[in-house]
């Protein structure tokens, strides 16, 4: 091989600040290339933590995400530990609850409990004899001209760390960021969405899951939301979605039952009366901010990716596995130019932030869509349309939701052929309204006397559609 990543014979040093679900990752591709890589991490090594703090106890994993892990062949360990979500089951404010199928058999996403993803992700890059962790190193300051990077440890001490490159993977309020913020031509917006989130907890019910396990839940009310993952332990983890202005509002345990009374009913026997007043006062309900920039490299010094990159809101499940996916598209760009950094760090800008910025926007729009007008029918009627009209043109039309979680179509062709399908869809309306009303004023002027006609056939449309439906409608929208 080409000895472009050796400096005098040695490996190129490349140090990852960040040492979560992408800086975890990351180590791995960048071991798995023969790199002299150092993880700098804030926290202490959560493998001897006791109580993992930190964000959403299990997130979405779904084939972008899956994909990244089996390159460094960690598919399937994780996999194993996840539990394949099959369908939405939408519960409605009746308590009556809907499965949606994501699609085929095959097509499921996975629950996973971030902590232990966190936890096979570092012990994976530890394996790798040129990997080193550092745990308690918090990156105050770095200059983007020498690549020296400065450290606070908990005991009050500094220690400063040279590296060839730097893989900024320190999260939404990253630090190796604030560098490129003083750069001229650096593009920066955040968002802080006005709604917060809360965790609460399921717990078994007579030693199994209290709810159907294989399902992702959701209790769409407009501005509120709330959704369950279940995890391992036959628990569930709901994640209640709903503006900081409310979540204020709410301020003793009669109030709190009084709302699940009026809003989620169902969940108040399975989460328990107890717990939820108690649970609801234990953390503050947390925000949810959307950061998008560019470029994101600088020179052929430093790199950002995953959540320092761009943090999305997480209405399509798709913030780390968009992260994951950074992995793969660097790696990819590295194969491409021979681990030639001035030229993998730009491309990797040029090709990955329209991405990046699609899963973001997309993110947002979803949020926007579902606060304004998705209560349980509309939502079991919007995914009814998506799928059906799949089945009718299976070539044609694939719901947005398929190409973003089963495969690999870049975010932003995605969005593109999303519009596209639309432009298809409302024309085709419009085409048969047209025809309906020029077909039905021929008929009504050719045969005035003879109604009848008219509502026969479209009395034999309606029985051919209801038995076309009822024996198979099951097999067939599942198998979308
Ligand atoms: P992080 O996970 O934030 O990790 C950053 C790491 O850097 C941390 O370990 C931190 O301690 C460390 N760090 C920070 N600053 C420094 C510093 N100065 N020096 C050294 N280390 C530092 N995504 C999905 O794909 N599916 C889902 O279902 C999903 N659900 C979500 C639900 C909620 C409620 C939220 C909030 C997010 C969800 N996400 C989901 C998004 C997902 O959590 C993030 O995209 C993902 O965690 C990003 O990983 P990361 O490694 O880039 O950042
Ligand atoms: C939010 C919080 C259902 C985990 C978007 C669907 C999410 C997840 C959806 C969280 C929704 C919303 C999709 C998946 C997934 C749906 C998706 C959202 C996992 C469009 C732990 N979203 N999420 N869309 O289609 O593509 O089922 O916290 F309610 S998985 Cl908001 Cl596929």
């Amino acid at each position: 091989m080409e000895d472009s990543n050796h400096r005098l014979g040695q490996k190129k040093v490349v140090a990852v600040v960040g040492g979560g679900l992408v800086g975890a990752l990351n180590a791995c591709y960048f071991a798995k290339r023969g790199f002299e890589v150092e993880v700098f991490e804030t926290r202490e090594d959560i493998r001897n933590a006791k109580v993992v703090k930190g964000r959403s106890i299990n997130l979405a994993l779904s084939h972008r995400g899956r994909q990244a892990l089996k390159h460094v062949g960690m598919e399937d360990k994780i996999v194993s530990k996840g539990i394949p979500m099959n369908a939405r089951m939408i519960h409605s404010l009746s308590g009556k609850q809907s499965p949606i199928p994501y699609g085929k058999k095959g097509q499921y996403i996975l629950s996973v409990d971030r902590a232990n993803l966190n936890k096979e992700l570092l012990t994976e890059a530890e394996r790798y004899p040129n990997t080193k962790l550092n745990f308690d190193h918090k990156l105050q300051d770095w200059s983007a001209e020498t690549g020296l990077m400065t450290f606070a440890r908990s005991d009050g001490s500094k220690t400063q760390v040279q590296a060839d490159l730097i893989v900024g993977c320190d999260g939404a309020f990253s630090a190796v960021r604030k560098q490129f913020m003083r750069r001229s031509r650096f593009n920066y917006s955040q968002t802080y969405i006005p709604h917060g989130y809360m965790e609460l907890t399921i717990p078994p019910k007579d030693g199994e899951f209290a709810m159907k396990p294989n399902f992702l839940h959701i209790w769409p009310r407009n501005t509120f939301m709330m959704i369950a993952l279940p995890n391992l332990d036959k628990t569930f983890t709901c994640t209640l979605f709903m503006p900081f202005e409310d979540f204020e509002t709410i301020t003793t345990g009669n109030e709190v039952i009084e709302f699940f009374q009026k809003y989620f009913p169902d969940s108040i026997p399975l989460i328990g009366v107890d717990a939820l007043k108690r649970d609801y006062f234990r953390l503050p309900a947390q925000a949810m901010v959307s950061v998008k920039c560019s470029p994101y490299h600088i020179g052929d010094k430093c790199v950002l990716m995953g959540d320092a990159a761009h943090a999305v809101v997480p209405f399509y499940g798709q913030g780390m596995n968009a992260g994951f996916e950074d992995c793969i598209v660097f790696d990819e760009i590295m194969n491409q130019f021979n681990e030639d950094l001035s030229a993998v760090l730009p491309e990797y800008t040029r090709v990955r932030v329209p991405d990046d910025h699609a899963i973001a926007d997309l993110a947002m729009y979803n949020y926007i869509e579902m606060r304004a007008h998705v209560n349980s029918k509309w939502f079991i009627f919007r995914k009814h349309v998506d799928n059906l009209l799949h089945f009718l043109m299976p070539k044609t039309i694939i719901p947005l939701y398929t190409m973003v979680t089963f495969t690999r179509t870049r975010y932003h062709v995605a969005v593109e052929r999303w519009h596209w399908q639309n432009k298809v869809i409302n024309r085709g309306l419009l085409l048969g309204a047209v025809g309906a009303v020029f077909g039905g004023s021929y008929l009504l002027i050719k045969n005035p006397a003879n109604i009848n006609k008219l509502v026969v056939s479209s009395e034999k449309i309606w029985n051919k559609l209801v038995a076309l439906k009822a024996p198979q409608s099951v097999g067939t929208l599942s198998q979308i």
